[in-house]
C-alpha cells in the first residue's frame, strides 16, 4: 500500500489536493482603523510599520516568494521577520534556530501555539509563510498568493524610493492567468509529482510539469522577464521552484525528465534572477536540502540527504542580453 505524505490532502485517486489558506486578513491602505487596532468593519488591519511580523522557513518556496518581494520592495524595517527551523519535529515549526528556542518578538517556541492563539480549532497543517499581529499575537494572513500583493498594492507608503513595480495595473490580468498556470503546473505541479499516490496522478503532474516549463522556457526566449523588459512578481513566483529544481524537485519529487541545468533558456533566465539582488541572498540550499529531504519521511524514509548537486553553476557568468 503506498502510504501518502499528506494523507488528508490525497485524493481517492491519489493526486495531492493542498488544503485552503485558513487565515486570509488583509492589511489595507483603506482600512479605517487607527494604528494599533484590529481589523476595521470590513476586515482590514491598518498599514503600520514595525506591527507585522512575517514568519518563514527559507527552505519553503511560499514563503521566499514573499522574503524576496519584501526585500524587493524595501520593506525589510517595515515588516519584521523570524525565520523557522527547516526540520520540522511532530509539533511542526520550531523557533529552535533563535537562542533560547523562541522568537524574540512572539514569545513562542512553535508556530502552532501562535496558529492556536488564533483559532483554538485550528486541525490543518501549520504553514509558513504567516504574517502575525506582534500586538496580539495572532495570523493575519496565510494565505501567500494574497500577500505578496498587497506587499506591492497596500503598502506603497513605505516602499523605498524607486521601488519596482511588481504587480503593474496595466498587465494585471496577463499576469494573473500567467500566475495561475505556473502555480497549477509548475509551484504545485511538483508537488503534485511528489505527492502523488497513483502512478497516474504522478504522471498526468509530471506531464503538465513539463509542458509548461518547455511553454515558460519558449515565452522566455526572446524576453528577459515574463512580462517583458521588467522585473514582475511572475518572475518571483517561477524563481522559487526553479532555484529548488534540481536540488530536490528532480529528485525527491521525480520530476526528472530534465534537470534545469539542462533547460537552457530557463537556467540562463533563473540565474539572471539568482544573481539579481534581492534572489540569490535569500536562497539558503543547505535548509532547502534538509528540510524536504529530512522531513517527508513517506518519500525518503532514511532522511539521508543528497550530498549533490554541485551548486556552483548558479554564479556562472551570463549571457550578455
Ligand atoms: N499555506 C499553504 C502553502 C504553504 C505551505 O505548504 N508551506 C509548507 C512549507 S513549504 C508548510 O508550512 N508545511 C507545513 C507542514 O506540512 O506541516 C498550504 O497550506 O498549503
Amino acid at each position: 500500500m503506498t502510504v501518502a505524505q499528506f494523507s488528508q490532502e490525497t485524493s481517492g485517486r491519489g493526486e495531492f489536493v493542498r488544503q485552503a489558506n485558513r487565515f486570509t486578513g488583509r492589511v489595507s491602505a483603506a482600512s479605517t482603523s487607527r494604528p494599533g487596532e484590529g481589523p476595521d468593519d470590513q476586515g482590514r488591519w491598518p498599514v503600520e510599520p514595525g506591527r507585522y511580523r512575517l514568519i518563514w522557513s527559507r527552505a519553503c518556496p511560499w514563503a521566499h516568494r514573499a522574503v524576496i518581494v519584501r526585500r524587493l520592495l524595501g520593506l525589510d524595517d517595515v515588516i519584521s521577520l523570524g525565520t523557522v527551523d527547516p526540520i520540522r519535529d511532530e509539533r511542526g515549526w520550531r523557533f529552535t534556530l533563535d537562542s533560547d528556542g523562541r522568537d524574540p518578538v512572539l514569545g513562542a517556541e512553535f508556530l502552532a501555539e501562535v496558529y492556536r492563539a488564533t483559532d483554538s480549532e485550528y486541525a490543518g497543517r501549520v504553514t509558513v509563510p504567516a504574517l502575525v499581529d506582534t500586538l496580539t499575537g495572532r495570523v493575519v494572513t496565510n494565505d501567500y498568493p494574497q500577500l505578496t500583493l498587497d506587499f506591492s498594492t497596500e503598502w506603497t507608503a513605505f516602499q523605498a524610493e524607486g521601488a519596482p513595480d511588481l504587480y503593474p495595473e496595466p498587465l494585471r490580468p496577463e499576469m494573473d492567468e500567467l500566475m495561475s498556470e505556473i502555480f497549477t503546473d509548475v509551484n504545485n505541479g511538483v508537488y503534485k509529482c511528489g505527492f502523488a499516490t497513483s502512478q497516474e496522478a504522478y504522471e498526468t503532474a509530471y506531464r503538465g510539469l513539463f509542458a509548461r516549463l518547455d511553454a515558460l522556457s519558449d515565452r522566455l526566449a526572446t524576453r528577459r522577464y515574463l512580462m517583458g523588459d521588467a522585473l514582475t512578481e511572475a518572475d518571483v513566483r517561477l524563481f522559487t521552484t526553479l532555484v529548488r529544481f534540481d536540488a530536490v524537485y528532480h529528485n525527491h519529487f521525480k520530476c526528472n525528465r530534465n534537470k534545469l541545468t539542462e533547460m537552457p533558456v530557463l537556467w540562463e533566465y533563473a540565474r539572471r534572477l539568482f544573481q539579481t539582488p534581492g534572489f540569490g541572498e535569500t536562497v539558503d540550499f543547505d535548509h532547502i536540502k534538509r528540510h524536504y529531504y529530512g522531513t517527508h519521511d513517506a518519500i525518503n524514509p532514511s532522511g539521508i540527504v543528497p550530498a549533490g548537486p554541485d551548486l556552483r553553476g548558479w554564479m556562472l557568468p551570463l549571457a550578455d542580453r
